[in-house]
């Protein structure tokens, strides 16, 4: 079998930065507008009030301060409350592919290589454009790749899953080199109406690029140890919206057609899901947690890393070691902790072992450990 590398990674990150203060202003001037719009039903105990949301708790609850959005205005005008990204014609590049592209580039460039080098390319993230044809063929197109591609969605563990059948593929000879996109509009599928979720994620598009480790030709690489993955099935995050709406005219509107989440239960169930999941991957690599030089974790809430972090170490982990980058950027999906080891790949020195780790809805957890060459 073959060595597999990853020798490239890119960012994209969208225009519109929009801090907590912001957000919270647009919510609560909808929820103004709301009570006063109900309040006879109110009084009458027929509708909830919405409360006020809060940019103090966002922080605390969170560790988020800010997000990156494809599109602000169209989120934070209360009467609309969601980003406008208006539907492209069959023949323009369609927005996701556009955010692929620009990452992948800076991906393809990193590790000197060009479209012809690559062989498959896979599209990974929580939500597509369209059902077919397939976002990652679009992306080959494109880019002028040869070869094969295909979509996946795992949501926020679409990454790292991606990983995973980019380093099979290599491994059996069947690609010489993939190129994984995750191109996340998060602000399209969020309920920017529900005062528990609507500060959670933001928009960004990761690419990574992974090649046989004998072919690769940048010296600056990072080897795959291996890979590991897992899966329980949860309602706790959840989103219906799908090609069967249509056929049940009651439901289109709903916000069950948005992501949805029972955050507390998440954050409780997850946790020891995903330390477990750590440790018994480095215990099958008989690497001792300690010798872990860096950790970049899905970043969805800060105190959930915190206590990942534990977890795992047995005691805290120094921000040098499990970088946060969700304070900027929000929950990002698949691309968050993909973005953590593109900013901060370079603290790992020659020879040190780091562990990329995703987990979310499905629930689904994916590890990748990697040493630098
Ligand atoms: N402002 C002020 N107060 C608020 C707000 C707000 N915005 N929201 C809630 N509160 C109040 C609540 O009403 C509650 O009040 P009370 O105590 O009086 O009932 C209090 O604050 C505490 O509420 P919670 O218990 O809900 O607050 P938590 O401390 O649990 O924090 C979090 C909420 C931050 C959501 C936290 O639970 C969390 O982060 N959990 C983990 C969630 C997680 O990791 N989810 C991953 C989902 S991502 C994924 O898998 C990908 C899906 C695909 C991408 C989707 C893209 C859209």
């Amino acid at each position: 079998m073959h060595k597999v590398v990853i020798s490239g990674t890119g960012l994209f990150t969208p225009p519109h930065a929009v801090g907590n203060e912001q957000l919270v202003a647009a919510f609560n001037q909808y929820a103004a507008h709301f009570n006063a719009e109900q309040a006879e039903a109110i009084a009458a105990g027929e509708v909830e009030p919405l409360a006020a949301s809060s940019a103090e708790f966002i922080e605390k609850a969170s560790g988020i301060r800010q997000r990156f959005l494809m599109d602000a205005a169209g989120v934070l005008d209360p009467a609309r409350m969601a980003p406008r990204l208006p539907e492209r014609g069959n023949e323009a590049l369609s927005l996701q592919a556009e955010m692929a592209l620009a990452a992948a580039r800076e991906a393809l460039a990193q590790a000197g290589r060009l479209a012809e080098d690559v062989d498959l390319v896979i599209a990974a993230c929580s939500n597509l454009p369209r059902p077919y044809p397939a976002l990652a063929i679009e992306v080959q197109r494109a880019l002028g790749i040869q070869g094969y591609a295909f979509d996946m969605n795992v949501a926020c563990s679409s990454a790292t899953f991606g990983i995973h059948s980019a380093v099979n593929a290599i491994q059996c000879g069947q690609a010489r080199a993939v190129l994984m996109v995750n191109p996340e509009i998060c602000s399209a599928h969020l309920n920017f109406r529900d005062r528990d979720s609507h500060f959670i994620f933001g928009d960004a598009c990761t690419a990574v690029l992974l090649e046989r480790a004998d072919l690769a030709a940048s010296a600056n690489v990072y080897e795959v140890l291996g890979t590991r993955l897992a899966t329980a099935f949860s309602n706790n995050i959840r989103n219906n919206f799908g090609f069967l709406n249509r056929c049940d005219e009651s439901g289109i509107g709903r916000p069950d057609k948005l992501f949805h989440q029972q955050g507390r239960k998440v954050f409780k169930e997850v946790c020891p899901m995903v330390g477990e999941h750590i440790v018994a991957h480095l215990e099958q690599l008989a690497i001792r947690p300690d010798d872990v030089r860096c950790f970049w974790l899905h970043q969805a809430n800060l105190a959930m890393n915190q206590l990942i972090a534990r977890r795992v170490l047995g005691r805290e982990a120094g921000p040098d070691e499990a970088p946060v980058i969700l304070d900027r950027y929000g929950n990002t999906s698949s691309a968050g902790s993909i973005i953590a080891f593109h900013l901060h790949k370079d603290r790992l020195r020659t020879n040190d072992v780091g562990v990329i780790c995703s987990f979310g809805a499905g629930y689904s957890v994916g590890s990748v450990v990697l040493k630098q060459a």
